[in-house]
């Protein structure tokens, strides 16, 4: 049956005609390495040609995508109609192809109404660190807000939380009947995770059932809370999201941003990274 759907896909690949000879060989084996890997993937709903790298059991799914590979960083798939706030700048050297390369301080910012997590929700992406890390280091990865409140999930170090070292964090604040939530789940994210600028990961913010939040670093979960008080509503506004560029200092770059209108499962993510990790191991995706 694996087999059967590599070849499948393969064809589906060839047949996208304009897609770059690199880009279509490495996509064809990417995802036929992928299927070996696991036995859960399933057969691919038709899907735009700039799909190739996502996995297909979620591209029916899929809200927005970009690789950051189409000219000006446009996203390839945007069905949720999200709109662009800020023109990223992108550059070599992603997890695959180009990526977000701010020389800013700022990260690539989405907003529509697709985004309130009182409907299932889930965001992956790709990102590493441009600037050294240090001890009083702090960069921001997940932020989503426009409302009362706020989602955000970011590392930081400094007096403010008296800490010395940079914490890796999950913060649900200001939303009026929700209890805020302060996830301070990793007190040394230097020691735990390597840092060093231009090495990637992968995180994964996973809303389910509106009241649950995971979070998944490189394929594995690291923490989850369910809320108290009341569920995510509509009225909250939450239809901002920022993904890097925010709690300062440290610059993100960006790549295969992938947004989708249902949960993904701790086994789609541990296997997307798993497949992702061996495939750079031995060289497939563009370093
Ligand atoms: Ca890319």
């Amino acid at each position: 049956m694996n087999a059967q759907h590599a070849n499948r896909h393969s064809a589906k690949a060839r047949d996208r005609g304009a897609r770059p000879g690199r880009c279509r060989t490495n996509a064809a084996v990417f995802w036929g390495l992928a299927l070996a890997l696991s036995t859960t993937w399933v057969g691919a709903a038709a899907s735009p040609e700039e799909c190739l790298w996502v996995p297909p059991s979620w591209e029916s799914r899929l809200a927005y995508y970009n690789s950051f590979d189409l000219p000006e960083g446009t996203a390839a798939v945007n069905v949720a109609g999200l709109t662009e706030k800020v023109k990223v700048a992108t550059g070599p050297d992603g997890i695959g192809g180009r990526c977000a390369r701010s020389e800013q301080q700022q990260g690539l910012v989405v907003s529509g109404d697709a985004l309130s997590p009182h409907r299932p929700l889930a965001v992956s992406f790709w990102w590493a660190l441009l600037d050294e890390a240090k001890l009083d280091s702090g960069f921001g990865l997940f932020h989503l807000g426009g409302g009362s409140g706020f989602v955000s999930h970011f590392a930081r170090s400094g007096p403010w939380c008296g800490l010395t070292r940079p914490a890796a964090v999950l913060q649900v604040y200001y939303l009026p009947g929700i209890a805020n939530v302060n996830g301070l789940y990793d007190f040394d994210l230097l020691g735990h995770l390597d840092l060093r600028p231009n090495v990637w990961h992968h995180t994964a913010l996973v809303f389910s059932a509106a009241s649950l939040v995971e979070l998944y670093t490189d394929g594995r979960k690291v923490w989850e809370v369910r809320l108290t008080g009341r569920n995510f509503a509509e009225s909250d506004g939450l239809r901002d999201l920022t993904l890097g560029g925010l709690h300062g200092g440290l610059r993100v770059a960006l790549d295969e941003v992938m947004i989708l209108d249902r949960p993904l499962t701790a086994a789609e993510i541990g296997e997307y990274c798993a497949a992702v990790g061996q495939l750079r191991e031995v060289g497939w995706l563009q370093r």
